[in-house]
């Protein structure tokens, strides 16, 4: 179990998940149809096309609002998806989850995966605590609307995206840059309206439901870049303000001590009267903590990280707040997208160092996969990826103990892939975004996740535990 690119021959368990992922504004299309609101990426793909690499927007995508009937057959052949009722958006979701169902699929669904209502975020969006009662409500909706067929929820998708590179770095919707300000505001408001949503389905859902309640939250792992403890002591502050800003206060109680300390002592420095980071007052910690049934976990890939001088004081922002910049190995190799490379070994180690931090949580994995550029045919790179990380959970799972439950690929099918449009595609089937029809093809790749999936091993010979 020491080596990371030996492939562990253990049986996945009988009990474990399998599936794909996929997002509502990545592959839906149908953007005003049939009544459906404008959303955030709407409004930014059509007013700031020049934002996106490719000029690429999601008014059409994967066409999946008309054609997912068809996508669940690809998914069966294999085995996530995410203001004002709409009555025909909630008809889709009731057929989507029915023809899930139907299929022996089961549905695991993120409530809000980044398409902010762009009302909603005129009237100040997740920098305002107004949106803790709004997603409160929305939440209870969607309980009340699917709760009975859906038994895994997600509360948000990724709020470090949501608020780091939606207020922080402009590298998402809305494209606020209020680094060092607005990101603290933002995940103020989304942990409560997270907590919100979770004691809403504990109060009023959970006895007649009997679901389960999370959050997404994503990270890289975080490795030293040699032995020195400085370097150790770097990326583990690294990962507390990436995870542990989010899992902290979920998992633990309240921020970590090393983020209060650092944006504290430099928000003093630049001549706030007082921190950056916002306070929780004992109540909302003890309202927030706890607020977890499992934790979805999305991770892609590893980081290195050295110990630095402080960074001088000047403009506030996350990044000098964290102290503790990262860097990749250049002979690492990679994906299309630039920070997918092949680290499978880093995915052990954070699982490992998740069940020691957060008090051993049960494990999905929501999102793991590999892009190419639209290149298809031979992929087999996508499947020595998908081996090697599987292998790693499974090296966790038995020498480490750490409980995961389930694992969902990233993604069922090409799609929008945000700021990067159509240029970075990680699906296990390729669609032709040229043709009307959108026509998708199955990848190799899909042949060796599909056997997978049917067997829960990863070589051709299995051996019991
Ligand atoms: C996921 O985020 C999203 O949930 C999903 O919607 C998306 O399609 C999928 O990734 C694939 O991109 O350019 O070095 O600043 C993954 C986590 C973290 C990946 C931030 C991109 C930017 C890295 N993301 N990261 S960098």
């Amino acid at each position: 179990g020491d080596d990371p690119y030996i492939i562990n021959d253990k049986y996945f368990p009988d009990s474990f998940l399998f599936g794909t992922a996929t997002a509502s504004y990545q592959v839906e299309g149908a953007w005003n149809e049939d009544g459906k609101g404008e959303n955030i990426w709407d409004r930014l793909t059509h007013t700031r096309p020049e934002l996106i690499a490719d000029r690429g927007n999601g008014d059409i995508a994967c066409d999946s609002y008309h054609k997912y009937k068809e996508d669940i057959a690809l998914l069966k052949g294999l085995g996530r998806f995410a203001n004002q009722v709409n009555d025909a958006g909630v008809a889709y979701y009731k057929n989507l989850i029915k023809e899930l169902k139907d299929n022996g699929i089961e549905p695991m669904v993120t409530i809000f995966h980044w398409d902010t209502p762009q009302p909603i975020h005129e009237a100040g969006g997740f920098t305002s605590e107004f949106v803790v009662d709004y997603f409160g409500d929305y939440a209870r909706l969607v309980y009340r609307l699917f709760g009975d067929d859906v038994k895994y929820w997600l509360t948000f998708n990724e709020p470090k995206q949501i608020c780091h590179e939606g207020y922080g770095d402009a590298q998402k919707a809305p494209a606020i840059v209020s680094p060092g300000i607005g990101e603290y505001l933002c995940t103020h408001n989304v942990l409560k309206a997270h907590a919100r949503a979770y004691h809403i389905y504990d109060e009023e859902f959970r006895a007649t439901q009997k679901g389960q309640v999370s959050i997404v939250i994503d990270t890289p792992w975080y490795e030293p870049n040699s032995f020195s403890i400085a370097d150790a002591e770097a990326a583990e502050r690294k990962r507390q303000f990436v995870f542990g800003w989010y899992a902290n206060p979920i998992f633990n109680g309240d921020y970590p001590e090393i983020m209060k300390a650092r944006i504290a002592m430099r928000s003093e420095l630049e001549g706030f009267s007082s921190s950056r980071l916002p306070k929780f007052t004992k109540d909302e910690i003890a309202y927030i903590k706890g607020t977890y049934d499992y934790l979805g976990l999305n991770s892609y890939s590893s980081y290195l990280v050295a110990a630095v001088p402080e960074p001088t004081i000047g403009n506030p922002s996350w990044e000098d707040d964290t102290g503790a910049p990262e860097f990749q190995d250049p002979s690492w190799e990679g994906a299309a997208s630039h920070w997918v490379k092949l680290t499978p070994w880093g995915m052990r180690k954070l699982l490992r160092w998740i069940k020691a931090t957060y008090n051993d949580p049960a494990i999905i994995i929501t999102e793991n996969g590999y892009s190419d550029n639209g290149t298809y045919g031979d992929d087999s790179i996508r499947q020595r990826y998908y081996q090697t990380f599987l292998s790693n959970i499974r090296d966790a799972m038995e020498f480490d103990k750490v409980n995961v439950f389930g694992y969902t690929v990233w993604s069922l099918l090409d799609n929008m892939e945000w700021m990067m449009g159509y240029t970075e595609k990680f699906g296990l089937h390729h669609v032709d975004f040229n043709s009307p029809n959108r026509t998708r093809t199955e990848k190799p790749s899909a042949q060796y996740y599909r056997k997978v999936v049917n067997t829960h091993c990863l070589v051709d010979s299995c051996v019991n535990e």
